[in-house]
């Protein structure tokens, strides 16, 4: 807290220069988070091409993130909508925004049981091709997506979320897993080493903080790196609400992640201020979707708890990549509820910074 300045703001420690530092709001207004945490990661955030094409939030992608992800436009569906063909414009015209200004590109993902083209898994017959094709697929996909943006892209989602929602299961039954049985994790991360052995390659799913997937997630991992495969990485997409994690569950995943010797980034980051209700497909009856100052505090409390933590463990944590850029649009709006808005993250839907972000950049650092 810079008591200079709040001094000069009212001459009174008051209640309202305490909950909106002044530190940060008037003296260096062109400062953000990449800035705040420039000895600890890089901060990230997910992007779509036409995000990039709007001044205001192209503007403030450039003053608090020196990192970001492609929301969708490298998935396999729509990045390779036929098997002989590729649509690289969104994908290209991201990696240049950050080349052009100097950002890191994560790659966001290369093998996923969702967003995958119509013709992968099927023979011309209209029948599911057998293992040796669809790795065939597989290796030829990898090969050319991190060939074309080899030095640009420094970190690859290699594979996401294969474990099963089930806790009782272990692989999720994904047609992927059905053709290949557990070699397609395997080899999509061997493909992805030989196309860029530079490349941080990652594992990553959600819920990893919660002990029941936690402990099958590491199960996978452990598997991996005892094999050797070139797993470098795992990624906590960390979609999270005012609800859980707990620090205890945060700490106690960070732990067991990094006792295999493998980093850590955060790679999708967001709070909701619901609790998750996957089931759930309508609002309930008289619910508003009103950001109470209830919620507010809550969310506030929250996100300082998850960066505190963060930062206590720099020492594996690479990265940390929030989930869209503001409240203004994000996936969390329409789901799983429709039709319900969410204000998941650190700016409000006029792209301002939200009493959140103070305390994700104040503390000790
Ligand atoms: O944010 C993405 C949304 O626009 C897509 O419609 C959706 C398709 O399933 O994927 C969302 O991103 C997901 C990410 O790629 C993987 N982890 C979960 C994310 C939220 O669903």
């Amino acid at each position: 807290m810079n008591f200079k300045l709040l001094i000069a703001c009212c001459g009174f420690l008051c209640g309202a220069c305490v909950v909106a530092p002044a530190t940060a709001q008037t003296d260096s207004p062109g400062k953000g988070l990449k800035d705040y945490y420039k000895n600890y990661f890089p901060i990230g955030v997910a992007v779509s091409p036409g995000s990039l094409k709007r001044p205001d939030a192209s503007a403030l992608i450039l003053r608090e993130f020196n990192s970001i992800t492609p929301e969708n436009a490298m998935k396999m569906g729509p990045i390779h909508p036929k098997e002989n063909e590729y649509y690289w414009k969104d994908a290209d015209s991201i990696v240049a925004f950050a080349q052009r200004n100097g950002l890191k590109v994560r790659g966001h993902n290369l093998c996923w049981h969702e967003q995958t083209p119509d013709w992968l898994f099927k023979n011309a017959d209209g029948k599911l091709v057998d293992k040796e094709t669809l790795l065939k697929r597989l290796k030829d996909h990898i090969t050319t997506v991190v060939n074309r943006y080899k030095g640009k892209i420094y970190a690859w989602d290699v594979v996401n979320e294969a474990i099963d929602d089930d806790s009782t299961k272990f692989l999720r039954n994904s047609l992927w897993y059905q053709i290949c049985g557990e070699d397609f994790i395997i080899k999509a991360f061997e493909y992805a080493h030989a196309a860029d052995p530079k490349a941080v390659l990652f594992y990553n799913d959600y819920n990893t903080e919660r002990p029941e997937k936690r402990d099958r997630v590491y199960r996978l991992l452990k598997k991996l790196n005892d094999a050797g495969v070139p797993v470098d990485a795992v990624g906590l997409q960390a979609h999270w609400s005012i609800y859980e994690p707990t620090q205890g569950e945060l700490k106690a995943a960070i732990e067991k992640f990094a006792s295999l010797g493998l980093k850590i980034q955060v790679t999708e980051l967001d709070m909701s201020v619901y609790p998750w209700e996957k089931n759930m497909r309508t609002k309930k009856p008289g619910e508003n979707d009103t950001y109470t100052p209830e919620l507010q505090a809550k969310q506030m409390a929250q996100y300082k708890m998850v960066f505190d933590v963060f930062r206590q463990y720099k020492k594996v944590i690479t990265g940390v990549t929030f989930w869209n850029i503001s409240d203004r649009e994000t996936w969390l709006d329409d789901y799983p509820v429709p039709g319900r808005k969410n204000y998941p993250l650190l700016f409000d839907t006029n792209l301002q910074r939200k009493k959140a972000y103070w305390e994700v950049v104040r503390g000790d650092f």
